[in-house]
């Protein structure tokens, strides 16, 4: 055949694999998850980093990366929410502990501004050089500001460090003795760029900011300095720039009490946490939100894996879906309840549905590695949720522990009972999630367990949004609304692959190997 016909040939003859419909035809195949399928390769017209990953979490909060933490109490608090955050994703803070403390990790999130210390460690002038020492051998410094309360808001009077101190023999001696009266501030709202100037240029350690009234409002550290980064990508409200932050509440009565005070805090997201979200609960707290606080907070609800149970839902006000029952790596539901689906069925089903209203979809759960958020976003969600892909890195909770020579950090499903004796005094966190107050008998939906030392997410997620601009360069795709109707015109085709294709497609045939998966 004459070379010039390919093109030809091939339109007479079709494109290879299948359309996603074809895939999840669930007649032939039942339920299938991402490792039962593969995505064909596309056309290449363009580099990798010019692919735009950005998306929409719920209707009306967009971000540069489709990546989102869970609210697990052994992967999301402030700090992975801040972070989160700060690479273009968002972290969703776990419901595992008392409203007010859920309400101060909000705060935090929302408060926090890259390079300022915005909850700066503060005496007052009658504390002792004893209690600088302590500070100075659990936290490592010695540069406190003093003020008249001893407490961050009060009136700035003076600055104690290490020159202050150092010479002191006198333990007991009052800061008010031994500190720095002149202290040079500068006026709160400062932009860091002027901050650092004034650092640089005074020579100082520590420079306390003030409000008008001369109250400590926060303070920036010449330690820092080199530590800090741009984030350009940093997911934030359009209007007051602060970090965008999600938190997870249940549908008790207590938990409309929650809610008010994670609200007060400057809440963007709240997520209704139910294994089973299909419930007159949900709605109810649903039409109860809408009613109370309008476009304040948008509404990420579920979880589901039907369309039927989306209906609901969407009916119902959710202005976000959040997919999966039984998929993520320490839940034991379906072997227990023997409901729920296979998570790439789930997420295709539900997806294709709510994306007829405009309600981008989360994929929650059984998220292993960067091929599969890729499968997961083909399939028509908007990002993707995860667990134990976090877990274990430095902004996770915890603390970590060796054990047989591997550095570790604990991990645990919410409907554990480890997670729920966590609570057990006021039964408002996960445990409302997973059982009933009249349970008499606590039937658990998932496992404790533990997850390898994978860093610091500020060198993970950038991995993550690499691997996953490759993968959709690969597939000849710059932006995710192209993948989305691309699959949906059947540009992009996929491929199920058998077990032994399974096989094929990972590391095999090796007497040893090891496997480094970034740098
Ligand atoms: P992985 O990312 O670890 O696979 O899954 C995390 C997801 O698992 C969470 O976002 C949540 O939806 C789900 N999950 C957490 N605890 C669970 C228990 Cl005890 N049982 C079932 N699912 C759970």
């Amino acid at each position: 055949m004459d070379p010039s016909l390919a093109l030809q040939e091939l339109e007479k003859t079709g494109s290879d694999g299948l359309t996603g419909h074809e895939l999840i035809d669930l007649k032939v195949t039942g339920g299938l998850t991402y490792n039962d399928f593969l995505i064909l390769p596309g056309y290449i017209n363009f580099p990798a980093d010019n692919v735009s990953l950005e998306t929409k979490v719920t209707r009306n909060i967009t971000l540069k990366t489709p990546l989102i933490s869970s609210p697990m109490d052994t992967v999301t608090e402030a700090e992975m929410a801040i972070t989160m955050a700060l690479l273009g994703g968002m972290g969703i803070l776990h419901n595992n502990c008392t409203p007010d403390e859920q309400a101060a990790m909000v705060r935090k999130v929302k408060t926090f501004e890259n390079g300022f210390i915005t909850d700066p460690v503060v005496l007052s002038a009658k504390h002792k050089i004893s209690d600088v020492l302590a500070i100075k051998n659990k936290l490592g410094f010695a540069g406190i500001p003093i003020t008249d309360s001893g407490l961050p808001g009060g009136k700035l009077i003076g600055i104690v460090t290490n020159r202050d101190i150092g010479f002191c023999e006198d333990e007991s001696a009052e800061l008010e003795t031994v500190m720095t009266r002149e202290v040079v501030t500068a006026r709160h709202g400062i932009t860091l760029a002027e901050a650092n100037r004034i650092l640089r240029e005074s020579k100082k350690g520590k420079l306390p900011l003030v409000d008008a009234e001369g109250n400590l409002v926060s303070l920036v550290a010449r330690s820092d300095l080199l530590k800090n980064r741009d984030y350009p990508w940093a997911s934030k409200h359009p209007m007051t720039k602060q970090l965008l932050v999600g938190a997870a509440v249940g549908t008790r009565a207590a938990d409309r009490d929650r809610l008010a005070k994670l609200v007060d805090a400057g809440l963007d997201v709240v997520v209704i946490d139910s294994s089973q979200g299909n419930s007159s609960f949900q709605i109810d707290m649903i039409k109860h939100i809408k009613e109370t606080y309008g476009t304040k907070v948008d509404i990420l609800a579920g979880n589901v894996v039907t369309r039927n149970q989306a209906a609901n839902l969407i009916a119902a006000g959710a202005d976000g879906l959040r997919i999966g029952m039984g998929s993520g790596s320490i839940c034991i539901t379906q072997e227990v309840m023997a409901v729920g689906r296979p998570q790439g069925t789930a997420v295709f089903q539900v997806s294709q549905f709510a994306r007829k209203f405009g309600i981008p979809t989360v994929a929650d759960g059984g998220i292993g590695n960067v091929g599969h958020i890729a499968k997961a976003l083909a399939l028509g969600s908007s990002c993707v949720m995860m667990g134990s892909l976090l877990a274990g890195t430095s902004e996770a909770p915890g603390e970590y522990f060796f054990l047989d020579g591997k550095r570790l950090k604990k991990y645990r499903g919410m409907g554990s009972l480890d997670a729920m004796e966590r609570n057990d005094s006021d039964n408002s966190g996960s445990q409302a999630r997973y059982f009933s107050e009249s349970d008499k008998v606590k039937v658990a939906q998932g496992v404790t367990g533990a997850v390898v030392d994978k860093g610091s997410i500020k060198q993970f997620i950038p991995y993550l949004i690499t691997g996953l601009q490759h993968s959709l360069q690969d597939m000849g795709v710059p932006s995710l609304p192209e993948l989305w109707t691309l699959v949906n015109d059947g540009t992009v085709r996929f491929e199920r692959r058998s077990a032994a294709a399974q096989l094929e497609g990972g590391v095999h045939d090796l007497f040893s190997f090891e496997k480094r998966l970034y740098k």
